[in-house]
């Protein structure tokens, strides 16, 4: 046991300067990947490639915990060589605890159905914070620590032309004490100013208890529908209270624009009578309310929706299922995003529902209004955005996430 730790340990210099490169470059990669998944922006670029990404993501993260384990082996020693430089024992922490955290936090997200939302929840948070504080810091920490910045003077033998004898003077202390800091202060202001204001616009609509942005959202909305439905008084003031915590814009195409003359809706495929309405037809239909949270498998979720619109069994009823048809498909404006559920999924739940407002207003063009599907005791991805038609079918219907690698199975 000991011979084999020593073995591990021979070389540790070497060793440790490795390590530092291995990882780096898993840091570098869980950045890029990381980031990739967190901005929505990537989503309708990459679909398919998306899912390969979040597996590349969550491998190298899981393998990150190697040079961690390594690390530990030597970390003796090299506390040992750290005494007397508070500093850079401090900096030993940061790193292992970052890394920790994304592990641990990162392994509950992949995990999310079986730990639950209010769990995969706190844990996104947890790895988005680590993610805010800590890259800024790893960025910094290498910028700052490179060779040139650490020993100028070293930089100048090496671009002097060292074989004639005639070192240039190294600079004096002096000079790199100001040359080093300037960078440095330049550095970190550079991340502050480049960073800060996403920072804490992600962390008001992290910590904050009510979603204002969705406010902001139906204001600056890009359909204009007339006429505009008169919410039922269950929606104004929203018996659930209000929503809280915020919903991620999330797209695969460039988010359609409705006004009442290009919208419509219809229900066709196996049903006895094929209906379809323009908007002003459609917002006379009888809506009612519910309350219900609504989550994404990425961790986010909002809960105490007050959602007012048609519950599909309604629709479904005034259309007359035939009795071969076995799923509902589900189709988006966008053209593109489609999901189903099978009707036995539909009656057992009860609430899926063909939403038109939320918390007492129009649902708006980013969150996809005027009309989306809302499925709340399944993932996100089963509630199709801009819905315009429903399709009664005889055969399985695999959806756009789960063609791309979703489960199937998307009960929260
Ligand atoms: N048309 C369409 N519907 C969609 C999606 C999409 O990309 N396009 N994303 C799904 C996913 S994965 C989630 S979590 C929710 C997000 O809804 P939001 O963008 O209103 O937050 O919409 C779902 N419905
Ligand atoms: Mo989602």
């Amino acid at each position: 046991m000991i011979s084999w730790l020593d073995k591990l340990r021979k070389g540790y210099g070497r060793k440790l300067a490795a390590l530092h490169k291995w990882n780096g470059w898993i840091v570098v990669i869980l950045s890029l990947t990381g980031l990739i998944l967190f901005g929505g922006f990537w989503r309708g670029f990459l679909g398919e490639g998306r899912v390969w990404i979040r597996w590349i993501h969550i491998v190298v993260g899981i393998a990150s915990l190697v040079p961690v384990l390594y690390y530990l082996i030597l970390a003796g020693r090299h506390w040992k060589q750290l005494k007397g430089k508070p500093k850079q024992r401090g900096n030993v922490f940061v790193v292992l605890g970052l890394l920790l955290g994304w592990l641990v936090s990162g392994v509950l997200l992949w995990q999310f159905q079986a730990v639950g939302p209010r769990i995969s929840g706190n844990a996104l948070l947890v790895h988005d914070l680590l993610t805010w504080l800590g890259l800024p810091y790893i960025i910094y920490h290498s910028i700052t620590r490179t060779k040139w910045l650490k020993e100028p003077h070293r930089l100048t033998v090496k671009t002097g032309r060292v074989g004639e004898g005639v070192n240039p003077a190294p600079a004096g202390p002096q000079a790199v004490y100001t040359r080093r800091a300037f960078i440095k202060t330049a550095v970190g202001a550079g991340l502050a100013i480049t960073l800060g204001p996403s920072f804490l616009r992600w962390l008001g609509n992290s910590l904050g208890a009510t979603s204002p942005t969705v406010d902001k959202l139906v204001e600056t909305d890009g359909n204009s529908m007339t006429p505009l439905p008169q919410p039922l008084p269950a929606s104004a003031p929203p018996i659930g209270g209000g929503s809280t915590g915020t919903f991620r814009i999330y797209t695969v195409t460039p988010i359609p624009k409705y006004n009442d003359t290009n919208w419509s809706f219809a229900i066709d495929g196996l049903v006895d009578n094929k209906m379809s309405w323009n908007w002003e037809q459609f917002v006379k239909l009888k809506r009612t309310v519910q309350v219900s949270d609504f989550h994404c498998v990425t961790g986010w979720s909002v809960y105490k929706n007050t959602w007012e619109g048609i519950p599909l069994k309604t629709l479904l009823q005034q259309a007359g299922v035939q009795s071969g048809a076995t799923t509902v498909k589900f189709y988006s404006g966008d053209g593109v995003y489609t999901d189903a559920l099978t009707l036995d999924q539909v009656n057992q739940m009860g609430d899926v529902m063909v939403a038109m407002l939320h918390d007492g207003k129009l649902i708006p063009s980013d969150l996809g209004g005027p009309v989306r599907l809302i499925v709340p005791k399944m993932y996100g991805y089963k509630s199709v955005k801009w819905l315009n038609r429903i399709e009664l079918i005889n055969e399985d219907h695999i959806g756009y996430w789960e063609e791309r690698g979703y489960s199937v199975d998307a009960w929260v």
